[in-house]
Parts: structure tokens; sequence; C-alpha cells
């Protein structure tokens, strides 16, 4: 919310309305007719609206007769309220009908936050007092007080302000009239009276002043005696001025000029800078408060979420099927592996998606995601892919090898992740022995299947450059499954790290791991979310032959049915 509050704040919205009325101080109020109007009131200075019926009948299109719908203006109401947190006296008109209709107005307006009502001696349905007004009926003075008493009566908020207007200026019925109205309205139970009119000097409005002599506050329409200087006002004890129709004719003289240049000479070139900036719009509109809301409200990650896809590989034992392609384009059940990952990324709303490629870039299809290209590619290894695209992506970001398939909920679980840094091991695979496989990992404990809900951190990942003896010297507990989720100030520490190993001269043949255990080494708890199955890697054509089956059991049923093959829960190799 904005700067300029007023000092009392913290008071209802009825409750400031009725400060305002009852204090010695001139106040004023702001025409609005609608929720950005209302916002614009309130950054201007203004202590309360005034919901004028000319004003919100205008924004609509139609007449001020009573063409728009009570529940219509209401709705309108509603959105003022939200936007600004001013007190908003509504332009009742008659009270669209008769007592009745005055004590459901009340009640509504209450459960909507409005702070009162102002309600005018004509007949429903009224027109403006500036068409014709000396030709408008006015109401039956005692029914009229009849509909004050009805409204006083319903209100459940003791603050709530019932303000009585007299036509009988407007409608030519003299002074007198306008000063016995005035008081049968007042001991109706009116909390104010606003008095009518449409002279050019205020002489008639300073009478009815001097007579009224302070028995209750006095709000008045300067609309056509807007020369009048304010001081004179405030010499004559009114209570609250309403500037009433301003705002929305400011609005129509500025969209006329507009329209009819843009429609003129066929270019925004000359209005562009006249006009507000779309930033400002969104600024009225708060969007700022909407991305926080999103980064609290949204599971971690979610809306900014961001993905580096390493897809620079060619894939050792897999040259027989990528000659004209990369890895990551190899079709599996129907499709290709990439877009099996896009699309699981896409569920889980990481849609900010950046795909290292290198071998056969050219193959890769770029629908929903953005390529960079790590030239290098066949002198390198993942870090130098990685580097290419880590200071592309902002927010939270997963780091995702491109060869894999995985159930939802892996990811799911991975960017719910609060950690700066997570990854997913799998601890079903701890055959050390198989000295092809890498990315095996240790942890500070094994998985307990969720047993005991401890917090396990990594302790290293095995990497290509290893020997095969070291690793078996002590069984893993499991495998990184090549999944690693960078969370908040995590991407800045991982991006210091990276630049460290980038200054070694054997940066070029690094990997994914020697990243992991760097950042472990910097000092990083890396937080280990275990599976147990339920995802593949592609690492050669036996993988890429059973790698069908298991995307077929992610697929939808109706793309399935009859096509599954057997179990899905296996595990990479
Ligand atoms: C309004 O703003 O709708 C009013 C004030 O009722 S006036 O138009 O001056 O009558
Ligand atoms: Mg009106």
């Amino acid at each position: 919310m904005n700067a300029r509050e007023p000092a009392f704040v913290c008071a209802s919205r009825s409750a400031r309305l009725r400060q305002m009325l009852v204090s010695n101080e001139l106040e004023f109020m702001m025409e609005a007719h609608n929720g950005l109007s209302a916002r614009i009131v309130r950054e201007a200075g203004f202590k309360a609206i005034w919901g004028s019926g000319l004003a919100i009948s205008a924004q609509f299109g139609v007449r001020d007769n009573n063409e728009a719908s009570w529940t219509q203006v209401v709705d309108t109401l509603e959105f003022m309220a939200d936007a600004s947190d001013l007190p908003i006296l509504l332009d009742g008109d008659t009270g669209y009908g008769n007592f009745n209709n005055v004590r459901r107005l009340v009640r509504k307006l209450e459960q909507r936050g409005i702070a009162g009502v102002c309600i005018e001696d004509k007949q429903f349905p009224k027109t403006n007092s500036f068409i014709n007004g000396e030709a408008q009926p006015l109401a039956d003075m005692d029914e009229f007080c009849g509909k004050i008493k009805a409204g006083k009566d319903s209100q459940s908020d003791e603050n709530f302000s019932i303000v009585a207007r007299v036509e009988a200026l407007i409608a030519g019925w003299g002074m007198d009239e306008a000063l016995r109205r005035a008081e049968a309205y007042r001991q109706a139970g009116a909390d104010a009276i606003l008095i009518h009119s449409k002279l050019s000097r205020p002489d008639e409005i300073l009478e009815f002043a001097r007579e009224w002599a302070g028995r209750g506050p006095l709000v008045i329409v300067p609309t056509k005696y807007y020369s009048t200087p304010t001081e004179v006002f405030r010499e004559a004890g009114i209570s609250t001025v309403i500037w009433a129709n301003h705002l929305i004719r400011a609005s129509t003289s500025a969209m006329q000029a507009v329209a009819k240049e843009i429609h003129a000479s066929e270019t925004l070139v000359n209005v562009e800078d006249s006009i507000a900036a779309v930033n400002e719009i969104f600024r009225l509109q708060d969007a700022d408060e909407y991305s926080e809301a999103e980064d609290r409200y949204l599971s971690s990650g979610r809306a900014a979420g961001a993905a580096v896809v390493l897809a620079a590989s060619r894939g050792k034992g897999l040259e027989a099927v990528t000659e004209d392609r990369p890895k990551v384009m190899l079709p599996i059940a129907g499709k290709p592996l990439l877009r099996w990952l896009v699309d699981a990324f896409k569920k889980q709303s990481v849609n900010d998606i950046t795909v290292v490629g290198g071998y056969r870039a050219d193959a890769i299809d770029t629908a929903g995601i953005k390529l960079v290209v790590n030239e290098r590619h066949a002198q390198t290894g993942e870090l130098a892919s990685l580097a290419c695209a880590v200071d592309r992506v902002a927010g939270d970001t997963v780091i995702s090898y491109g060869d894999l398939l995985f159930r939802s909920y892996i990811l799911r679980d991975l960017v719910e992740s609060e950690a700066a840094f997570s990854v997913v091991v799998d601890s079903s695979l701890t055959d050390a022995e198989n000295a092809s496989v890498r990315d095996f990992a240790w942890c500070s404990a094994a998985d307990d299947r969720g047993l005991f809900g401890n917090k396990v951190t990594l302790r290293h990942v095995s990497s290509g450059q290893e020997a095969a003896s070291a690793i078996a010297s002590q069984t893993p507990h499991g495998r990184w499954v090549g999944l690693l989720n960078v969370r908040g100030e995590g991407r800045g520490r991982l991006q210091a790290v990276l630049s460290k190993l980038q200054a070694r001269p054997d940066f070029d043949s690094l990997d994914m791991p020697a990243l992991l255990n760097a950042l472990i080494e910097a000092g990083e708890a890396i937080e280990v979310q275990y599976v147990h199955g339920h995802w593949r890697g592609v690492n050669d054509l036996e993988d890429f032959r059973r790698a069908g089956d298991f995307a077929h059991a992610q697929a939808p049923f109706a793309a399935t049915v009859g096509n599954q093959t057997g179990t899905a829960s296996g595990a990479a190799q």
C-alpha cells in the first residue's frame, strides 16, 4: 500500500468518515467511479471518496437516471473499496426505491465496507440535478424522513453515516422549504445534510449555512459555483466539500484527445510520452504484490521456476542411433526424450527452460525452450555446458541431465524443497562394482524409506575421474539421478563455486559431480531426497530400449491403454 496514508488510518472507514463529518476542519472528498480512480484518489492524499452516481453511471456509458441497477453500483463500490482503504460515501440517489430498499441498501453497503450513503429527496428513478432540475419532483418530506429512519435503524455499525441531500433549492422550492426539510431530516436521524445548488455563485449555499447555524454537519458540491475561493466555505462553517465529478471529466478529455490523435495520425508515437506508462498501470494494480504473493504461496520456485537441461552430448554407446541427432532427441514411446523432460518440468510450473545443446544442436526441437549452444562440446564436459547457461536463468533453478525420465512426484518433491541445494538420490542403486556407472552418492545417512523423516545431506558423488577401486572401497548410499535444485541465494553461491572451478586448468573435463563435491567442500549443505527407482536414465542402447516401456507408463491412460508393458518401477540400468 502506498505512502501518504492518513494519520488516522487505524480507525474503521465508517469511523473516519464520521470523524470528517463532525470535525471542525473543512474536509474534502474526491469523486471516484471504479477501482483505478479510487486508488488514484487515495494516492493524491484525499481522506475519503465520493461514489458519484453521475460518474459511476458515466463510466458504464449510461445515464444518471438509475439505468445501472443498484447492485451494479454496489459491485463497482466493491472494486473501489478493494482498491483503496479510504472511506467511501456512496451517492445513493433516492435510495433506489422506498424505505425498504434503503434498509437493504444500508445492509449491503455495510457488508462491502462502504462508510456511508447519501440519499436525496427526489423520486425514483431520478435525473441528475443539473438536467432540468426545477422540473424534478421532490419526495414527500415525511416519506423521506421514513427512509432516513429506516436506514439508521438497519445499520449495524454505529459509525455508518446517512447523509440527507436537500434538493429544494435545485427544484426551485426556496430557502424556507430547504431549511424546513433539512431540519426534518436532521431530526429523523441524518448524520449530515448535503445542501445542493446549481447556481454559479455560492450565495444560496452561504445563506443556507447562516440560517442553519451549525445544527449539524453541512456538505456541499460546488460543481457550479467552482470559482468560489475555498476559504469562503471554511468561513461559512461547511463540514465537507465534495469535488463530485472531476476524475471522470479529466479521464474523458484525456481519452478523447488520445483517441483522436491516434486515429488521425495512425501511429502511437505522438502520444506515448504524454500518457501513463504501462508500468504505471501495473503499479496501480499492485502487480508487485502479486509477485510477492506468488513467492509466498505457490510451492517453492514454481512460478519463477527455471531449469537448465544439459543436452550437449551424442551419448556414448548410442552412436548407432545418434547419427543425425543428439541423444535428447531420441524418440521414446513416440516423442523425443527432451520433450518428456520439458513436459515434466512444465507440469511442475517450471516454465523457463534453457537447454544447452552441443552435438547436432540444430536437430533440437526448440518449442517451449530456450536453446543455448556449447560450441566447444566436443572438447568439454558438463560444467562447461552449464557455464553457458547458468547466468541466463533467474530465480530458483533445477539443473538436470537431458536424458532423464522420471515419475512426476520426483520433480515435484524436489522443487518443493526449501533447501538452497537439493538432489535426488536413488537408494536402490548401490552396486558400485559396476565401474561403468558414475554418480554414486555417499550421504550423511542411508535411506530409511521415510521411517524417521531425517534430513540427509550429500557427502560426495563419484565423478567420472575417480578410480573404480576408490568407489568400491565404501558402499555408496545410492546414485544421484542427475537432478539438482538450486533455490534462492543458493544460485549466487553456486555461481561463485562454478567460477572458482572455471579458473582450474582442468575445467573443461569437469562433470556435474565435480560441482556437487565443490559445493560440499565450500561448506554447502546439499539436501538429499531419496527415491527407490521410478526413473530412468538413457545411457546406452539397452537403456534406450527399456525407456519406452517406462515412458508409456507415464503417459495419460488414453494413450497407453493396451500398451503398457508391465512395471514402471524399474530403476535406471
Ligand atoms: C453526483 O456526483 O452524482 C451528484 C452530484 O449527485 S451532482 O452531479 O452535482 O448532482
Ligand atoms: Mg448523483
